[in-house]
């Protein structure tokens, strides 16, 4: 049942467009090394959108926590806010068309384009280091309050914190041939998508005590 699983996810989707429409309903043999075409295609169409993916649900979890940094923790404007601004432009550009190899370093032997993948994807560290510098200083000689928002926009920071450390190992090829597969993987992806839930709760929770306790956070 090639077409039941369509429905899960978008990256679902993507696979089934990429792969099971073209063959089953096409008849195109592109995947196929068979037929002459190339099994690793595939992949590549896969995690161009795959990759990107991960970055349409983080950017605006990192404008949630932004704004819950600013309004419901630190109580003061975010330290650098432009270059937090430019830095989620970077990270969207990087994302989307740089850096999607790196899913298959173990897979591509072209050596030239694994190292560009590789230092694309290390690239991206610099926009998202910013990001939690500048989140940090905002909080330094801060009017800091607790609240719940507040609370969940710095368990993203944290959660983020350590998805990015554990990120910083995997564009490095041969240690990728050392965990490709393992759960230092999953370990890795489940911090940022944790982080991520963390950062939407976080808006949900300012949002609705807004609009039912007129400004105060008593609900959480
Ligand atoms: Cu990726």
């Amino acid at each position: 049942m090639q077409h039941q699983f369509t429905f899960y996810s978008p990256t679902s989707i993507n696979c089934w467009a990429s792969n099971g429409f073209s063959r089953k309903e096409l008849g195109a043999k592109l995947f196929n090394a068979a037929a002459g075409g190339n099994p690793v295609l595939w992949q590549h169409i896969f995690w161009f959108f795959g990759h990107p993916e991960v970055y349409i649900l983080v950017l605006p979890a990192m404008g949630l926590v932004s704004e819950l940094i600013q309004r419901a923790a630190a109580r003061r404007r975010l330290y650098g806010y432009m270059a937090v601004a430019l830095s989620s432009m970077a990270i969207a550009f990087l994302s989307a068309f740089t850096v999607w190899m790196h899913h298959m370093l173990t897979a591509i032997f072209n050596e030239p384009i694994r190292i560009l993948a590789s230092s694309m994807t290390m690239a991206i560290a610099l926009p998202s280091g910013i990001k939690v510098f500048n989140w940090t200083v905002s909080l330094y000689n801060s009017r800091l309050r607790i609240t719940t928002p507040g609370l969940l926009a710095l368990g993203f920071v944290v959660l983020f914190l350590v998805g990015g450390i554990t990120g910083v190992f995997l564009p490095q090829v041969p240690i990728d041939y050392a965990v490709n597969g393992t759960y230092f993987i999953v370990g890795h992806f489940h911090y940022m998508v944790g982080a991520i839930l963390i950062a939407l709760l976080g808006g949900l929770f300012y949002y609705f005590h807004i609009s039912r306790e007129g400004g105060t956070m008593k609900l959480g």
